[in-house]
């Protein structure tokens, strides 16, 4: 109305002397400006509203995978895409990227036409190992998985472009180092065999479980929280195994197995002695062998052939042969 009002008082003034001409020669041209700005803001406005009720567009990327991972470990990413809109979408590129500069790249059929928004339309996975190039410097250590997708949403033939990204970070981690001793190493049926994972350790967290397999059947048995002593009685002799899992607050887990010999003893008049024969890496042309002797001897001498004298006080002589 402003506008439409100025611009009639250069015709009311056309009998005005020269000073007052100027006047309205100034008065017409800011009129004629006016006019411009509000026709522009007219045709922005009625733009903008055809735009929202009428072309419904849009395109989505999502994606899932671990919010903890460690160096070295394969993980899985998995990426979907998701038309926002009601039309034809083509001409689809999904890019992946990590920090390494590793990049896949899929071309994907059309996006159909949707009767509602927010279909989920395609899922692609990949595998990943995580290298030590592809942390971030920032704190917490972290990777970043990029990811993006370009298309044209083909509104009334018209190709509109569409497109949307997400990062995806992923925590590092480090992993527990597994690690016990066994008490003894050469074990008797029936003997109370203790096992002390005292020196495991984290170097970035602590452990919160410790977890046994007795016989290292890959089925763990006994699970002694965050106890890192724990005791087994073998009731059977023969060569085992045990393996030891650790936990670690963040959820990573190591483990590490050793062998154990558990044997049966053969009185021998009163007393047992015990030949083994160790794993050497000499082998095969040298061994280790140990003894074991169930009472108070000493061992005074090896014989060869594997054989072994143990004498008491009394003299008395034993041996075993394996
Ligand atoms: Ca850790």
């Amino acid at each position: 109305m402003i506008v439409s009002k100025r611009l009639s008082e250069p015709v009311n003034s056309l009998l005005c002397n020269e000073e007052e001409r100027e006047i309205h020669i100034r008065n017409v041209r800011r009129g004629i400006s006016l006019l411009i700005l509000g026709l522009l803001l007219v045709s922005y406005s009625s733009l903008s509203k055809h735009q929202a009720s009428a072309v419904a567009t849009g395109i989505g990327i999502n994606k899932a995978g671990p919010a903890n991972a460690h160096i070295g470990a394969t993980i899985s990413y998995t990426i979907s895409v998701i038309n926002l809109g009601d039309y034809w979408i083509r001409n689809i590129t999904v890019t992946d990227r990590f920090p390494n500069g590793t990049i896949s790249t899929w071309h994907v059929p059309d996006l159909a036409p949707l009767l509602q928004m927010g279909h989920q339309y395609a899922i692609f996975g990949i595998q990943y190992t995580i290298g030590q190039a592809d942390v971030l410097p920032e704190q917490p250590p972290h990777i970043v998985n990029h990811a993006e997708v370009v298309g044209y949403a083909d509104v009334g033939g018209l190709p509109e472009p569409v497109s949307a990204q997400t990062d995806f970070p992923t925590f590092i981690g480090q992993p527990p180092v597994a690690y016990f001793t066994v008490s003894p190493e050469l074990a008797q049926t029936g003997q109370v065999v203790t096992f002390d994972a005292s020196g495991s350790y984290d170097p970035d967290g602590h452990i919160v479980k410790y977890e046994w397999d007795w016989e290292g059947d890959g089925t763990y048995d006994f699970d002694a929280g965050t106890n890192p002593i724990a005791t087994h009685t073998y009731p059977l002799d023969g060569t085992y195994y045990p393996r030891l899992r650790v936990t670690d607050n963040d959820g990573f887990t190591n483990e590490t197995t050793r062998r154990l010999d558990v044997m049966s003893f053969a009185p021998v008049g009163g007393y047992s002695v015990s030949l083994y024969h160790i794993e050497s890496p000499y082998a095969p042309t040298a061994y280790l062998f140990q003894a074991v002797v169930l009472a108070a001897f000493t061992i005074m001498s090896y014989h060869l052939r594997s054989r072994i004298i143990l004498r008491r006080e009394k003299k008395r002589r034993l041996s075993a042969r394996l």
